[in-house]
């Protein structure tokens, strides 16, 4: 069977238990984000039961192009999760990446679980949010439905994990309420405190998905799926990540991880270009403006009140 993975140097597979294994990269790296991908497996697996994704056969270790990093992929579907899907990467000099997601079915109008951890030697850059589905901004019904019971949990963390300062602004009408964007010099206790928030919003997640019940207007699911298809569309472009990736396995493998792996569906789930969806990222000639923010960045400091209201507006033109 011809998957991406094909394309790359299978080094060995390894099963979920094997993973908690020491390996060489992380006798380098003692806070390693293994932990968080084995927790967050056999925590959803309590919830709901997992099915390998056809997108590969359970688990992939690959090289990169250096042949010391090493690249793990899982990837899985449920009853209400369209795609679990999960790339570690670890190197040799304490650079370690972690992106988490999951993407409910489009009958579904779930939040979209998002952890975005990058780390070098000296430093952490982190993302960790139940990226809303609909416009938390002016929708307040969709705000309501599902943040407002956690904005004491969103409180609790962005205290311990302050704002990570400017930040992309259109990326901000991806981010909830209780977006946890911060960054900061590798420490033991800044990781024992991301893995109990990454704990703590995965379990959340999962209530959430328990209670979700599914949808069967057909405009609604419609709705679902343009929204998620936007979300795939601007992250499959503009993901801070894609760089690194490129330099990693090159610009060939980088695109086929970002198109059918990370941010699989973009090119199925809907018709839409980038363009349709961002026509300010618009260039003269037509193609699609490489800078990654129009408007650049904004957003000194938590542009969300202890409310969870998002106190500047004008900026996103909402
Ligand atoms: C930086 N990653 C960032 C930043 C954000 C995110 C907000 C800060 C830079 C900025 O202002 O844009 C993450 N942005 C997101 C997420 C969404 C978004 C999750 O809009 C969702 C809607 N990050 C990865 C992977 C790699 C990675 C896989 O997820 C590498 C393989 C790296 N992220 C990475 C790097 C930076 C970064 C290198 C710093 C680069 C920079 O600041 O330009």
């Amino acid at each position: 069977r011809s998957t991406i993975f094909s394309m790359f140097t299978r080094t060995k597979c390894c099963s979920i238990a094997g993973m908690m294994r020491p390996s060489m990269a992380e006798a380098n790296s003692a806070l390693s984000y293994k932990k968080f991908v084995h927790f967050a497996l056999e925590e959803t697996k309590k919830h709901t039961q997992l099915i390998p994704s056809s997108l590969q056969e359970n688990c992939n270790c690959l090289k990169a192009i250096d042949g010391k990093t090493e690249l793990q992929m899982h990837s899985f579907a449920s009853p209400k999760i369209r795609l679990l899907r999960s790339l570690s990467v670890e190197g040799s000099d304490g650079m370690q990446v972690l992106d988490f997601a999951i993407f409910p079915r489009t009958e579904f109008d779930l939040p979209i679980f998002c952890a975005n951890f990058f780390t070098t030697a000296v430093m952490n850059i982190v993302v960790l949010d139940l990226n809303p589905l609909h416009d938390v901004i002016s929708q307040q019904d969709y705000k309501e439905k599902y943040y407002k019971h956690l904005i004491p949990l969103g409180l609790k963390y962005a205290e311990l994990l302050p704002w990570g300062g400017r930040i992309t602004t259109e990326s901000m009408k991806f981010f909830s309420p209780i977006i946890i964007w911060t960054k900061f010099p590798p420490s033991e206790q800044k990781h024992h405190v991301l893995y109990s928030a990454f704990k703590d919003y995965l379990k959340s997640w999962l209530e959430l998905m328990d209670q979700a019940s599914m949808e069967t207007d057909v405009s609604q699911i419609m709705c679902n799926l343009e929204s998620q298809h936007r979300y795939l569309t601007w992250r499959a472009e503009k993901d801070p990540g894609h760089q690194f990736l490129r330099r990693l396995v090159g610009e060939t493998h980088a695109k086929e991880i970002i198109r059918s792996f990370l941010f699989n569906g973009v090119d199925d789930l809907g018709s839409k270009t980038f363009i349709n969806y961002f026509p300010e990222y618009k260039s003269e000639d037509g193609t699609i403006n490489q800078k990654r923010s129009m408007i650049g960045k904004s957003f000194e400091s938590r542009p969300w009140d202890a409310r969870g209201e998002f106190i500047v507006r004008k900026l996103l033109r909402v």
